[in-house]
């Protein structure tokens, strides 16, 4: 390992090149990011300073100011623009993604899909920003819903997805009308700077859209707070975890500001006596083990049906046990490096408080001998609880299956509902009764919930979110749009009098 050790902030310097981000972006700064392949420092970003930052923000309100009256089409049209590069883009980015967050190839590339997929749906969306007519109780009036652009849009993105979760929300706000503000994760600029190098090719094709439309900033929480706190942004999109919501929530709050909040997840699935165990298996692989385990999606608890539970859980063991662990770009790895050192003791912790517990633990361990001591590896942790209680009640960021026997399934969904978050969810039945009850009203509680499919891997065509402590926030497709726009009710009178609404008289006389 210690030549590709050797290379990888060249192959980084490479890309960032092919990607067209100039030196100067992320040379010489005061931002270190390190690469969790290896532990490297990989780059040295200038950071953005709050009075940048609030320059930043007026270019885009002033760009707004524009854009919000070019035709929704035309805005449209950039965002074809975005998507055609993307595509171009697509290895490169991918590649980049995998260096600076350490998903496998596969997964960088598939985030880099989800840009392009968010891309398509908009467009087609710049076309379909659909108001209501509505019925009128007056004569010779008419009555209708029309949606106009809001203002500036920031994001706020986590390093688990760095470039995927401000598509969902740029192509989105740019097609309505907004402006868009980014601060990416202070762990993974660089996907940013490229994702920013990529738009600006589309901006260029594009030709005459104002400058400031796509801002970025680099920098810590404080740089964010000036985002949260700026009264140009109208509407802020925030992922991440529960206590950067209930931090950010308020400020928003306090100036009436929209708030599109994405935030922690503790998704559960239920596997019933009926399911197909072969399909479980695979889905909970994925969803469990998948991105080692730091998706806001990724499956956290599993309820067991006592009748099942001694034929599938050994078979998940085995599957844990030899499910390749290691540097990404190894061909056959399919669970790379946490992000750093603070989620491998928040894993490490987590695990400790379960053994104190009485749990069994299955891997967890620390896997060495695939880079330096700098690099976090581990072995995804299966731990068989005996209660639906302890560390499983919370989100640890980190590869840890909780799995808990039951004995019915409304016993299975009161502990599937019995924690704070509520993201996504799933069942795995065969059984059309046990799937619709979990789908009904006082089901799974979550934003999303399948069925013989895991919680996570959610495709851009659905309203993407969860509720309770996962913030309530709605990204992506659907009508998630509606939150980037402001709705006007209009009412017409063609006629020659005055009807009032609820046949109110008020007589002023000759
Ligand atoms: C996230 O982890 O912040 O559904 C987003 C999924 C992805 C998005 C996850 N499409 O797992």
């Amino acid at each position: 390992m210690s030549q590709a050790n050797a290379t990888l902030p060249a192959e980084v310097d490479q890309l960032l090149q092919r990607l067209g981000v100039p030196r100067a972006a992320y040379t010489g700064g005061t931002l270190a990011v390190r690469s969790p392949i290896t532990g490297d420092t990989i780059a040295h970003l200038p950071q953005t300073t709050a009075a940048e930052a609030t320059r930043a923000i007026a270019r885009a309100q002033a760009a707004f100011l524009v854009w919000r009256d070019v035709p929704a089409p035309r805005r449209g049209e950039l965002v074809r623009l975005l998507g055609e590069e993307l595509r171009a883009a697509k290895v490169d980015l991918g590649l980049l993604v995998t260096l600076e967050a350490g998903k496998v190839p596969s997964e960088g590339a598939g985030e880099v899909q989800e840009m392009i997929d968010i891309c398509d749906f908009a467009v087609g969306l710049s076309r379909q920003l659909y108001g209501m007519t509505i019925a009128t109780e007056r004569a010779e009036h008419r009555m209708m819903e029309t949606w106009h652009p809001l203002g500036v849009c920031g994001v706020i993105s986590a390093f688990n997805f760095p470039v995927a979760v401000w598509c969902w929300n740029a192509a989105l706000a740019l097609v309505c009308g907004d402006s868009v503000v980014w601060k990416p994760s202070e762990k993974t600029p660089l996907t940013a700077l490229a994702t920013l190098a990529i738009a600006k090719r589309a901006l260029a094709r594009f030709g005459d859209a104002p400058e400031g439309l796509l801002e970025l900033l680099i920098g810590q929480r404080d740089i964010g707070e000036v985002l949260v706190d700026d009264p140009h942004v109208k509407v802020l999109s925030a992922t991440g975890s529960t206590a950067m919501g209930r931090a950010v929530a308020p400020r928003l709050a306090s100036r009436f500001a929209r708030a599109i909040l994405e935030l922690g997840g503790n998704n559960a699935a239920i596997v019933t006596p009926s399911a197909d165990l072969d399909l479980t298996l695979r889905g909970i692989a994925f969803a469990a083990m998948g991105t080692a385990g730091q998706r806001c999606t990724t499956l956290r608890r599993l309820f067991v049906h006592d009748s099942v539970y001694d034929t599938l859980v050994p078979q998940l063991a085995k599957v844990y046990a030899k499910v390749q662990v290691g540097d990404p770009r190894t061909p056959g790895t399919l669970v790379g490096p946490l992000i750093d050192r603070a989620a491998f003791e928040g894993m490490q912790n987590a695990l400790d408080e379960s053994r104190a517990l009485g749990a069994t633990v299955h891997g967890g361990t620390r896997v060495d001998g695939i880079a330096s001591a700098d690099a976090f590896y581990v072995r995804p942790a299966l731990v068989e609880l005996h209660d639906h209680a302890g560390p499983v009640l919370r989100e640890t960021f980190a590869p840890i299956l909780y799995v808990v026997r039951y004995q019915s399934l409304a016993q299975a969904i009161d502990w599937h509902n019995a924690v704070g978050a509520g993201l996504s969810s799933s069942i795995f039945t065969l059984n059309m009764r046990e799937a619709e009850r979990f789908m009904a009203s006082s089901g799974s509680d979550c934003g999303i919930a399948n069925v013989n499919i895991g919680p996570s891997g959610a495709e851009i065509g659905g309203a993407f979110g969860g509720e309770k402590e996962t913030g309530g926030g709605r990204e992506s497709g659907s009508d998630s749009w509606k939150a980037y726009m402001r709705r006007a009710t209009n009412t017409i009178n063609y006629s020659t009098a005055l009807p009032l609404a609820q046949g109110v008289s008020f007589d002023i006389g000759e």
